[in-house]
């Protein structure tokens, strides 16, 4: 190939590296960065997370871990991944006012829309359509919260953030209260440099701070006794021990957040229509999970992030959740 016909590739891929960015901010998406799908740098440390026990019944994880040290693997000839975060914050500035604060039962601030694989699956297939539009020909495979995509270390590679002590992909700008979307494609496009900078420094408000003791060690995390493991991820009943740990977090848990000194200096409320607050998911009835069967649970929350617990997984949670408000002075 002559250097001419080199260059010019270069700047076309420029240009559509530029363009597919333009597409996924007018989508909606908050920011956007490109990852290469080199082998991750933390095989080791997720081997020996797995092997200490660390995923409790996340069975799954250890099953895609071969893909997940490896993420060109996980789609033929792919090349980069097109990495997006969505903001979800709600804000919470008043700790008074704040949905879930006042009737005791708390919920997740992500759990309290429609749910994120819904809406971003949809956002993130736009965005591969634009990608297909800016490169005929292209392949590209979305993925949110699922399979063996290592989410965070590719936007941490895309150049959105670093990866904080309490394990989340925190973005100076806005804080951790986002999602993660990427769309896997062999479309050349242009690689972001990492985020290399590590801006936690001296602070642990968040390992102090998780209710459970969940961090065995800053980025080390012992999902069994995290509290949003426990109510969403835990199948079958709660022993006591468990039970205690949930304390009045009904469904996921916010503390390793919502303490996060970027999180409070700079996360903003969501203006995005998607997001908007249910007050069925923010501000929950205990007595509507104790009571409810299977058919009225899914009328009520089918396309909700309850779905996934399901109408057993919430009765266990709201039983203990009041359980725990009743044994308090
Ligand atoms: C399994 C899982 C969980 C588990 C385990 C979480 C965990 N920290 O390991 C449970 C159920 C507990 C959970 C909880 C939550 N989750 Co979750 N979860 C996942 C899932 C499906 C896989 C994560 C995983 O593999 N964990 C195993 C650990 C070992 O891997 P990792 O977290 O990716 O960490 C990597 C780095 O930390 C790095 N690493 C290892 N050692 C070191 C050391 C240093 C110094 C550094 C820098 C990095 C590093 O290597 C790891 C492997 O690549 C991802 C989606 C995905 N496919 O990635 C969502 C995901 C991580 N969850 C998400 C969310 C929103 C949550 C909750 C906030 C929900 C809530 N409010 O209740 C909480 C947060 C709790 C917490 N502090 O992590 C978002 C996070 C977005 C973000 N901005 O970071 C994701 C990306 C889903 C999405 N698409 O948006 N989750
Ligand atoms: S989500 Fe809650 S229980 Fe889990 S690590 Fe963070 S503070 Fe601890
Ligand atoms: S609370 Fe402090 S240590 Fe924890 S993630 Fe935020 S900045 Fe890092």
């Amino acid at each position: 190939m002559t250097r001419d016909v080199e260059q010019q590739r270069q700047a076309e891929t420029s240009r559509n590296t530029v363009e597919v960015k333009r597409r996924a901010l007018e989508l909606g998406f908050d920011a956007v960065g490109i990852a290469t799908l080199e082998p991750s740098a933390h095989a080791g440390a997720f081997a020996r997370w797995l092997a200490a026990g660390y995923a409790g019944d996340m069975t799954y994880l250890e099953r895609q871990a071969e893909r997940r040290n490896y993420p060109a693997r996980i789609l033929p000839d792919a090349r980069v991944a097109v990495v997006t975060l969505t903001n979800y914050f709600h804000g919470y500035t008043d700790p008074g006012r704040k949905p879930g604060e006042r009737g005791g039962a708390k919920v997740a601030q992500y759990a309290w829309s429609t749910d994120y694989h819904i809406v971003l699956g949809r956002r993130l297939e736009q965005l591969a359509g634009a990608v297909h539009e800016i490169v005929p020909g292209a392949t590209t495979r979305c993925y949110v919260d699922a399979g063996p995509v290592p989410e965070r270390e590719l936007a941490q590679r895309a150049g959105l953030g670093w990866i904080g002590k309490n394990t989340m992909l925190i973005r100076p700008e806005i804080g951790s209260f986002t999602f993660i979307g990427v769309v896997l494609t062999d479309a050349p496009l242009d690689p972001d440099l990492p985020f290399e900078a590590d801006r936690c420094g001296s602070c642990r408000a968040c390992l102090d701070a998780c209710p459970t003791a969940a961090f065995v060690a800053p980025h080390v995390l012992d999902a069994r006794r995290c509290i949003s493991y426990l109510t969403i991820e835990r199948r079958g009943e709660f022993t006591t021990g468990e039970r205690a740990l949930v304390g009045n977090w009904l469904f996921g848990c916010d503390v390793c957040q919502d303490v996060c000194p970027w999180n409070v200096k700079f996360a903003r409320p969501t203006s995005d229509a998607e997001w908007g607050v249910r007050a069925e998911m923010a501000e929950p009835e205990l007595a509507q999970f104790l009571e409810s069967d299977a058919g009225a649970f899914d009328e009520r929350f089918g396309e909700t992030p309850f779905e996934r617990p399901g109408a057993a997984g919430m009765r266990r949670n709201a039983a203990a959740v009041l359980a725990n408000l009743q044994a308090r002075p």
